[in-house]
């Protein structure tokens, strides 16, 4: 090996080793490419390959380990159902199939509010008192904001530490790509995943902007407005229509000095219900307080909810309910469907901007537009299954 040493050397670096040197030449690798004779010496193909590859599971192995309870197994069946690309829609429709049995069980809460009045904090504390309870609870998210701000999901994973904790919780931030439907329609397979998995208690999140309430009223069963202080100033931009969907109205940040306040607002909510359709037959919406800082009013509040739970379901609102939701989910799927199908046909497309064109120049009315543009849309689809049927 001496010679071979020797005959490597650069002629300009000393035999012996010179502390006038400041670097010195060292061997290469023996596993890769010798620079300078060019002998390619990889090591064999079978050690190559002895990073594990990361195993996909089978349908079967989803349904048994959701079943199972297992954590890891759920979050990647929602990361399936979260997918966009087609063939896992495939596979997460027939895991979700083989878990429909299991599903249905739990006591589903909607919480909305608008931005800083301390959803993510109920959620944290109530979800942590219910942990501690006994009760298995999960958490998710449905923010069609967050794919724009992105903020909400990191803010969430660290306003939620100690219930992250709980060894009976389970946390999942918005699914942060897509529409409002998509949003929707994977947050709702994400919460018959977590049901099947054994989950009690599902507590959805959502920002208190634009349709979002509306979606989340659709898909749980206990739908919870949280509210500050300050009500009678100017509602803090709160429709009336949101008051409307709410079972619950919540007083948060009733501590401190703020208490005082909390108190009177309650009272003002509570007089303004009164004139406000209830939105649960059988059951009149009430104005509460609590405060998540310092973990009061939770218990009351989760009474609450379960004589909710119990009153609806003795009179069969609660089972109607979720019937209707789970009709509405249909029509909201194939309304998405048809869009989609609409606006992204080639014919379409290629059309949309003459025909936009004409209608903003009064060439022609909206109505012959969309007549026009019906016509043209029912016209490539007859071409298409024509080809498909005439394969030429
Ligand atoms: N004093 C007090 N502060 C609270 C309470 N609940 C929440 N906060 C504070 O209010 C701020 C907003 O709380 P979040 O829980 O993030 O509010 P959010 O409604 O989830 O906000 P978004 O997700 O951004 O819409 C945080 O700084 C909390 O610490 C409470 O009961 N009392
Ligand atoms: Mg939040």
């Amino acid at each position: 090996m001496a010679n071979n040493d020797d005959d490597l050397r650069p002629s300009w670096v000393p035999k012996e080793k010179n502390p006038a040197f400041a670097c010195s030449v060292m061997r290469g690798i023996d596993t890769a490419m010798n620079s300078i004779t060019g002998a390619k010496e990889y090591p064999p193909e079978s050690k190559l390959r002895q990073v594990p590859r990361r195993k996909k599971l089978s349908v079967e192995e989803f349904v048994k380990g959701v079943s199972e309870g297992n954590r890891m197994i759920l979050s990647k069946a929602i990361t399936l159902i979260e997918s966009n690309a087609p063939k896992d829609f495939d596979k997460a429709q027939r895991v979700l199939q083989g878990l429909l049995p299991r599903t249905g069980h739990a006591l589903r809460i909607g919480i909305t509010g608008v931005p800083g009045a301390g959803k993510s904090s109920f959620i944290e504390s109530f979800g942590t008192m219910l942990c501690q309870q006994g009760y298995k609870v999960a958490a998710l998210a449905v923010d069609p904001t967050s794919s724009i701000t992105g903020g909400s999901i990191l803010g969430d994973k660290t306003r939620m530490q100690n219930l992250s904790r709980e060894p009976n919780c389970f946390i999942r931030p918005s699914p942060s790509k897509g529409t409002l439907g998509g949003v929707a329609r994977k947050s709702r397979e994400t919460m018959l995943l977590c049901e099947a998995a054994g989950y009690d208690v599902i507590l959805v999140e959502t920002v208190g902007v634009g349709q979002s309430e509306t979606t989340v009223r659709d898909m749980v069963d206990f739908f919870m407005l949280v509210v500050l202080t300050g009500a009678g100033d100017d509602l803090q931009g709160i429709k009336k229509g949101i008051m409307e969907l709410a079972d619950a109205i919540v007083v948060n940040k009733a501590d401190g000095d703020n208490l005082e306040r909390a108190k009177v607002a309650q009272g003002e909510y509570e007089r303004m219900v009164e004139f406000i359709r209830p939105a649960t037959e059988g059951w009149e919406t009430h104005a509460y307080r609590c405060s998540a800082l310092k973990k009061t009013g939770l218990l009351e509040l989760w009474a609450v909810m379960r004589q909710f739970e119990k009153v609806t379901k003795k009179s069969g609102v609660f089972e109607n309910r979720r019937q209707r939701q789970v009709l509405s989910w249909v029509s909201n799927m194939i309304d998405e469907h048809l869009h989609n199908l609409f606006y992204e046909d080639p014919i379409i497309k290629s059309r949309m901007p003459e025909v936009r064109a004409a209608v903003l120049t009064g060439v022609i009315s909206p109505s012959q537009a969309v007549a026009e543009l019906i016509r043209s849309f029912d016209m490539d689809r007859a071409s298409a299954k024509h080809l498909e049927g005439n394969p030429v």
